[in-house]
């Protein structure tokens, strides 16, 4: 038997199922990247705002290629579960906000008609940092930004609203970018300057990008943890998530028009979601990254193993504490020295089997944020960051290729300066004045030195 709404009845009284009549909301938001992420975290405050008395918030998901979401939940329409695991135990509810999954590939005039429809008003984003197709220096790579990319296809429907005289939209970017909604409203606003140059006054005048900081520790799904799962569902759930119990959520309070009222369940509305954001990006994925390159060359697969090895749980205390923490400045009210703590505990969760490899994909998209803006920080000031640069290190040799398969945009492009620099040069190379990554960090002679001793 498999999960859908005809048998959803069925599951264990124990699970929490939607308390409000699915098949009577309209779909309000229309989604982009409909992975694992997206349902352990907006899909669940969505579904948390209807239960609490919200409506009209349904969730149009749509994948931009891969018909693997949708070949997952449409058969079970749109239901699916989330199990937050933690040490004292595991709970289950049934997630009911999203309506259907959409391929963008197969059938992009229905992911434009949901976007133009009266009924939607908020378009949320899960693409991860290369979704949104910049080039190094963070303008819109206008070669991998066609009108097949949701720019492509926000643009088609933003005509079509325009001509229909509906109002704009908000497009709530919940990636890890720093300033993701700012960063978000720029590239929208050059593609647009590039292929619909009279959409630009209306977008802007229309649509508004806050920025949000979104927080929930989300493993790739198993075809063991799906298999277990079935077991205590007593059906099969092929879109089952699991997760940590901790979810965040921070959003700029700056909302074109009707907005979800996310705070039912327990997002924070806020004018200065930047300090949060920050924070998060330079600790939690500073330290999972760093965690993820010197975990992996230390022969360890999790999250979990990797912070209970002593010389690398020392080195993450420093990396947080000494090198991120000291590059923030807190809002009123934040604590970063409990965040450090609580963060300890959250990677030593041995209920969330998170895989390192996971974290070290895409590094050269998450680097920026994640580490060379703290080292930009400290350097300004005179300051190195040991660990930092000893993490720089590990992620050099893990993209030269030679231990695993690199899963990066860029691989093919890392693998062909390793082969034309080699160890002598690569830092430079890549660091240097001229280097990829120079728009954020360009690296002193010292920390150099220091990179090219960890080699
Ligand atoms: C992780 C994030 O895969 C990664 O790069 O650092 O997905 C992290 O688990 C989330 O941002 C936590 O909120």
């Amino acid at each position: 038997m498999r999960l859908s709404a005809a048998n959803a009845d069925r599951l264990p009284a124990i699970i929490a199922r939607p308390g409000y009549d699915r098949s009577a909301q309209a779909a309000g938001i229309v989604h982009f990247g409909i992975g694992a992420f997206h349902r352990a975290h907006q899909a669940v405050y969505t579904d948390g705002a209807m239960n609490g008395g919200d409506r009209n918030w349904a969730i149009a998901g749509v994948s931009l290629r891969s018909p693997g979401i949708a070949a997952q939940l449409n058969p079970q329409d749109g239901l699916f579960t989330v199990t937050a695991d933690s040490p004292a135990g595991s709970d289950t509810r049934l997630v009911g906000a999203v309506r259907a999954v959409l391929v963008a590939a197969e059938d992009p005039a229905a992911v434009v008609a949901a976007l133009a429809s009266p009924e939607t008003h908020v378009v949320t984003f899960t693409v991860t940092e290369k979704g949104y197709c910049r080039a190094a220096d963070g303008s819109l790579d206008a070669g991998a930004a066609g009108p097949g990319s949701f720019y492509g296809l926000l643009t088609a429907a933003f005509r079509l609203r325009r001509s229909r005289r509906l109002g704009g939209l908000t497009l709530v970017s919940c990636d890890n970018l720093a300033d993701n909604g700012t960063q978000l409203a720029r590239l929208m606003a050059e593609y647009l300057d590039r292929h619909a140059p009279d959409m630009l006054d209306w977008f802007r005048r229309e649509c508004a990008c806050p920025s949000t900081m979104v927080d929930r520790i989300v493993p790739a799904m198993t075809a063991e943890n799906r298999d277990r799962l079935a077991a205590s569902l007593g059906m099969r759930d092929e879109g089952a998530i699991l997760t940590e119990a901790f979810s965040q959520w921070v959003i700029e309070d700056r909302f074109a028009g009707p907005r979800p009222r996310w705070e039912i369940a327990g997002a924070g509305f806020t004018d200065n979601v930047r300090a949060f954001e920050t924070a998060k990006l330079r600790m939690l994925n500073g330290a999972h990254s760093a965690l993820a390159y010197l975990g992996l060359q230390r022969g360890h697969d999790h999250v979990h193993e990797a912070i209970a090895d002593p010389v690398l749980a020392a080195k993450i205390d420093q990396l947080l504490r000494r090198e991120a923490m000291t590059s923030l400045s807190a809002a009123p009210g934040q604590d970063l020295d409990g965040y450090a703590t609580e963060l300890v505990a959250r990677f030593a969760n041995p209920a969330v089997r998170h895989r390192l490899i996971q974290i070290a994909m895409d590094g050269s998209q998450k680097l920026p944020q994640r580490w060379l803006e703290t080292l930009a920080y400290h350097q300004q000031h005179g300051r190195s960051c040991p660990v930092l640069l000893e993490a720089l290190a590990a992620w050099l040799v893990h993209v030269r290729g030679n231990a695993r398969p690199v899963d990066d945009p860029m691989a093919p492009a890392l693998a062909d300066l390793w082969r034309r620099h080699g160890r002598d040069g690569i830092v430079q190379a890549l660091f240097g004045p001229e280097g990829h990554f120079a728009a954020t960090w360009t690296a002193d002679p010292a920390s150099v030195a220091a990179i090219m001793q960890h080699l």
